[in-house]
């Protein structure tokens, strides 16, 4: 036990018109939400980096938080971390966590110094799940943090470091499995380039196109029966990463032979540091039959830096999780708050108010969307919308070839009559639900 978390409650359900910070309002684990429980909808993790691991810097000030688990480049620490980290777990009560090899074990002096110490953590976090029910969403591999990937994992010119990244990611999944760990994540922070003048582009997509196949390779071997997932993020810290964005993983991933193997845990910060609204990335991977997870946590509109914040903003959580239900929603995904503290928060009740917050949005997100999706009224739309393709003329017309199609319009038989998009209208809709 440590003393970090005294004094802060197991965390309630006491409805919205509560004015206890420390409570929830909307999220209500066992409420019932089109045929499903809330919880089994949602279902949250906690990132451990971002929590446990991330100290407060920036990239003009070094530490700001002081936590009983500092300095983290100790085994002896690493326990306290763990400990405090689920003494957290029990007061949110979410069912999942995600962590990155390097969030949850100090650095060795070598591979297998490295790799002792995190299977001696990995077996403490065994030892505390087999006594509660929260159970691992994802593990991933941190190949962007130590300079020895400075020039990409995967992609790095030097092909010692793809042997490196290959025998990193082997030890990740092999935790993952030991912990039955529902998906396993890789996000190429360093996958991409400073500048194309020292970097061979297309040898590096297939050296990733490969590596990713070995990652395949290896889960049927072991018999992981959970899901591969990429993240994409267009870029930061490299200037340009190849998982830019759901488009192109998906293109990425068909080029190589991956689409039916490999699905996406899409972020919705990442989505606008390229450019897209979170729902776009979402309808994207749902249009191409990938959408696997989602990391909800936000950018800053202004700053065009990936904050990492967590999510504040009812429509936009809204129309996320109406694609996700539209889509079936989650199978072995979920809801990962890949967010932090802002660096002047030092205090473990803003570590739990913060996800309070962050689950009681999603929760007010979910249940506007399944409103949304019982009334059908945005359904109902595009049906009328696009109800020409269901006539016997419209089917035809994808059945046919340009020659037929001009003799027709020529003929006058065929001549369009613009209708209106109703977007103002539709917008008006949503916001009855949000
Ligand atoms: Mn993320």
């Amino acid at each position: 036990m440590t003393d970090f978390f005294a004094n802060i409650a197991p965390i309630a359900f006491e409805g919205a018109d509560s004015t206890n910070p420390l409570a929830f309002r909307h999220y209500n684990p066992d409420e019932v939400v089109m045929g499903k429980r809330m919880e089994d909808h949602l279902r949250f993790a906690i990132a451990y980096w971002h929590s446990f691991a991330w100290e407060g810097g920036d990239p003009f000030g070094g530490q700001t938080f002081e936590r009983p688990w500092h300095p983290q480049d100790q085994m002896a620490t690493a326990k306290i971390k763990a400990d405090a980290a689920f003494e957290m777990f029990d007061i949110l009560g979410q069912p999942y966590f995600c962590w990155h090899d390097a969030d949850i074990r100090p650095e060795g002096d070598s591979f297998a110094e490295s790799l002792k110490n995190f299977e001696a953590v990995i077996d403490y976090f065994g030892e505390k799940m087999s006594s509660r029910d929260v159970k691992l969403l994802w593990g991933t591999a941190n190949m962007f943090s130590h300079r020895r990937w400075m020039s990409g994992a995967s992609t790095n010119p030097d092909p010692d470091v793809f042997a490196y990244s290959a025998a990193t990611v082997k030890t990740c999944m092999d935790a993952t499995l030991k912990l039955g760990g529902e998906n396993y994540v890789l996000w190429g922070g360093r996958e991409g380039y400073e500048t194309l003048l020292n970097t061979d582009m297309g040898r590096e997509l297939d050296h990733m196109g490969r590596f990713l196949n070995m990652v395949v390779d290896y889960k049927h071997k072991i018999g992981f029966t959970g899901t591969i997932l990429v993240e994409p993020k267009p870029q930061e810290p490299s200037k340009h990463q190849y998982d830019y964005d759901a488009a192109t993983c998906f293109g990425f991933l068909q080029k190589y032979g991956l689409e039916n193997e490999v699905k996406l845990n899409l972020e919705q910060g990442h989505a606008i540091l390229a450019g897209h609204s979170f729902e776009h990335e979402i309808a994207t991977a749902t249009a191409l039959g990938v959408l696997g997870s989602i990391d909800m946590n936000r950018n800053d509109y202004q700053s065009g830096w990936d904050t990492d914040q967590f999510p504040n903003n009812v429509p936009e959580v809204a129309l996320a999780y109406y694609h996700i239900l539209r889509d079936g929603g989650f199978s072995t995904g979920g809801t990962n708050f890949d967010a932090k503290l802002r660096r002047q928060s030092l205090d473990a009740e803003d570590l739990i108010a913060a996800h309070v917050g962050g689950m009681d949005i999603c929760a007010r997100g979910l249940k506007a969307a399944a409103a949304m999706i019982e009334d059908g009224g945005l359904d109902a739309a595009l049906s009328e919308r696009y109800a020409g393709w269901d006539t016997d003329a419209g089917k035809a017309m994808l059945n046919t070839d340009l020659d037929t199609l001009f003799n027709q319009v020529h003929s006058g038989s065929i001549a369009p009559a613009p209708k209106s998009g109703r977007q103002e209208i539709l917008e008006n809709y949503v916001n009855r639900f949000v």
